[in-house]
């Protein structure tokens, strides 16, 4: 970093990015977060496979969402406007309302009305976004506030504004900068399908500069009920406990399938046991704690694993590297984690009591 402090994504891959000197920094940091080697999983793949986890939930709002909202954000404020409106399925309503705040703009955010993760509600009200919940998913919100923005003098910040693709790019810059070169897969959620454009995207551009020598396979993940892109129709009423990804008709449906199919990977679905299964093995054996919607990427590993997809990848002995995206903290959603997990039994403050639950 040159001694220079770390100032988030636009300050680091500013000559990536579309801004000038003219262009106002809105940031919290975001971005640098790290990619850690998850030794059960690995060995999981098998003797050669390495498997890293991207904590994206770290990122200052707890989601990769921040990546493209610093500097949607920042544009917005270089084009003057006041007011910035989304659809969200929770994580995009918080980091909306995050970068407005800092801003000093004006943030309103649509949401599906019973379904969304607490932890993601309660950020876009105490950051003082103007919350409408309506009765409708994400893709009705999704509609509505195209509508708005047609009509009135309110940027959208969803990821069909292009700048949140260009922002969310940035951490497959990071992947490549942390491995020496891109991983040889990348495993990944998929819903309104922004993030798998935006991680193609960057791994293209850094190849494309010599940065970086080889491109991922793209692997993604839908939800089993939310599965638009795998089975290859919309789905008028999307079902699935990861509520992120709770989506029917995704925005970058067709940059999605160029990044599969560029990359030679696939878009496949995984059910809710398999996410809730993935969701508590991830924590339970690597420590780290992420929302439902990321640990598709997880059961999504998991049942390649189970189907030899690596198998040829370990039989020729040559190292190989897997990078599963995980987008979310696990505390956006801290009803789902005790609803996954019996909450714990009240019992008298006496010691011989505790001492004989411990199993002393
Ligand atoms: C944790 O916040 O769409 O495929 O409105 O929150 O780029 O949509 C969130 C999506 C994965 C899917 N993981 O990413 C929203 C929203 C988490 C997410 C996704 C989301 P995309």
């Amino acid at each position: 970093m040159n001694g220079q402090k770390y100032k988030g994504i636009i300050q680091k891959y500013r000559r990536f990015l579309p801004v000038s000197e003219k262009t106002p920094v809105i940031t919290l940091n975001e971005g640098n977060t790290p990619l850690i080697y998850a030794g059960y999983l690995s060995g999981l793949v098998g003797k050669n496979c390495e498997v890293y986890l991207k904590y994206e939930g770290l990122n200052p709002t707890g989601s990769f969402k921040d990546r493209g909202m610093t500097l949607a954000i920042s544009k917005a404020c270089e084009a003057k406007a006041t007011a910035v409106i989304c659809a969200s399925t929770g994580n995009t309503s918080a980091s909306a309302a995050a970068y407005a705040a800092v801003a000093g703009i004006k943030c309103i955010v649509l949401i599906p009305g019973g379904a969304i993760a607490l932890g993601k509600l309660s950020q876009a009200l105490i950051h003082g976004a103007k919350v409408l919940a309506i009765k409708g998913n994400f893709d009705a919100a999704l509609g509505l506030v195209k509508e708005i923005t047609q009509a009135f003098p309110i940027t959208l910040v969803n990821s069909i504004n292009p700048y949140r693709i260009q922002g969310q790019k940035t951490a497959s810059f990071e992947i490549c900068d942390y491995l020496g070169d891109a991983p040889d897969f990348q495993i990944m959620p998929v819903g309104n399908a922004g993030n798998i454009t935006a991680y193609w995207k960057g791994y293209k551009e850094y190849q494309s500069q010599a940065l970086s020598k080889k491109l991922p396979v793209m692997l993604g993940f839908q939800a089993q009920g939310a599965a638009p892109i795998v089975r290859n129709k919309p789905i008028l009423n999307p079902e699935t406990i990861a509520t992120a990804i709770r989506i029917g008709n995704p925005a970058s449906w067709s940059s999605a399938i160029d990044a599969r199919d560029e990359s030679g990977g696939l878009i496949d679905l995984v059910s809710d046991t398999q996410i809730l299964t993935a969701y508590k093995m991830l924590a339970e054996k690597e420590g780290i704690f992420a929302e439902p919607a990321s640990a598709a990427s997880i059961a999504g590993l998991l049942k390649l694993i189970k189907k030899g997809y690596f198998k040829k990848y370990n039989l020729n002995n040559k190292k190989f590297s897997i990078v599963c995206i995980l987008t979310g903290h696990g505390l956006k959603d801290p009803e789902r984690a005790i609803k996954t997990i019996s909450p714990p039994k009240l019992m008298r403050a006496d010691l011989k009591t505790i001492i004989k639950e411990i199993g002393y």
